[in-house]
């Protein structure tokens, strides 16, 4: 395959794996990496040095292009950023925030800036700042979300900027790949589907539970403190929830979140541990290496089309 994506980024397959913290490790993208798409580690919530053994970690697990994905409301934003300008990844991911500020320097520095974001507006002004793509993620995705769905995102945030759109948020085969191309995207992230992988080293009770998920479990907790996110329906959720009806304080819903991602990904807590997953979890339904993934989200899509082309003359 061909896009400006591919082109960009020197990768075979037009995917990036979401920047899933805990979940996308230095294994994890080197995996994705080394099976032809564009591999992530996600900084999350931690410091710069663990994010840079991380780097150094997938060097010795690929010789591929892989990036890093730069949680920006982390107190270690601006530490991981500087400590990037060292290591040279490939490619810089950002999410929830604005990576504005940093941009220069990175693209000085030979990294290509791809921002994830939610809205047409922020879009805009990213391509302004001097990103190289852009993610629209729709409120499909898990983890922190907006509101606007892939389907209308998608197309909209392809019609507001010049730079190559990636699509995120509901994809998770190659009928969500041709989807994502039909509404004006040139290349795919794929998150969920990717927790279970083999490489993928989050805890097995984490894996087994976004198999089992059927298609209302991705649930969404905190717009009334709006911070949304979607994790799989559980102990932790229904607390959420309760708290939010009874308006308790900020600081008390905050609280409850508070080291749920570690409970859920290296405890493998499925009960108090926040399960971030997107809606698709539902049609993940096995453990399989991310070059089987990576060859199935492409798998016919040429032939897919043409059969829709077919049916509607
Ligand atoms: O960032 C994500 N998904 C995430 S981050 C995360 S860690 C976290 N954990 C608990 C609570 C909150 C976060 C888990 N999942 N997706 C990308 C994304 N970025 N979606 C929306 C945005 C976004 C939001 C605001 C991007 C930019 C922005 O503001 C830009 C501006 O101009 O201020």
């Amino acid at each position: 395959m061909k896009t400006r994506i591919t082109e960009l980024l020197n990768i075979e397959y037009p995917v990036i794996q979401g920047g899933m913290a805990w979940v996308a490790t230095a294994e994890l993208a080197a995996a994705v990496s080394n099976a032809g798409g564009l591999g992530l580690i996600a900084a999350g919530g931690a410091p710069a040095d663990i994010v840079r053994e991380q780097i150094k970690k997938a060097r010795t697990l690929t010789d591929k292009p892989f990036g890093v994905n730069v949680m920006m409301m982390s107190p270690y934003a601006e530490d991981i950023m500087n400590m990037l300008l060292e290591e040279k990844p490939a490619v810089v991911a950002t999410g929830a925030g604005n990576p504005s500020k940093y941009i220069p320097s990175l693209k000085e520095a030979g990294i290509k800036v791809i921002p994830v974001v939610a809205s047409v507006a922020v879009a805009m002004k990213m391509e302004k700042a001097g990103a190289d793509a852009i993610v629209a993620e729709g409120t499909e995705a898990g983890g922190h979300i907006g509101e606007i769905t892939t389907m209308a995102l998608v197309p909209q945030i392809a019609d507001a900027v010049e730079i190559p759109v990636i699509a995120a948020g509901g994809i998770v085969d190659s009928r969500g790949t041709l989807a994502a191309f039909a509404l004006g995207a040139e290349g795919i992230q794929v998150g969920t589907r990717f927790i279970c992988s083999e490489e993928c080293i989050a805890h097995e009770n984490y894996k087994n539970a976004v198999i089992k998920a059927k298609d209302r479990d991705a649930v969404v907790t905190g717009r009334s403190t709006k911070a949304p996110v979607r994790a799989l329906k559980n102990k932790l959720t229904r607390e959420y929830e309760r708290l939010e009806k009874e308006g308790a304080p900020f600081e008390e819903i905050e609280a409850l979140g508070i080291g749920g991602l570690r409970r859920a990904f290296q405890d493998g807590d499925v009960e108090m541990g926040s399960l971030m997953a997107g809606q698709v979890a539902a049609m993940v339904n096995k453990i399989e290496p991310c070059a089987d993934i990576v060859r199935d989200l492409f798998s016919g899509i040429a032939e897919k089309a043409e059969k829709i082309s077919a049916k509607i003359g």
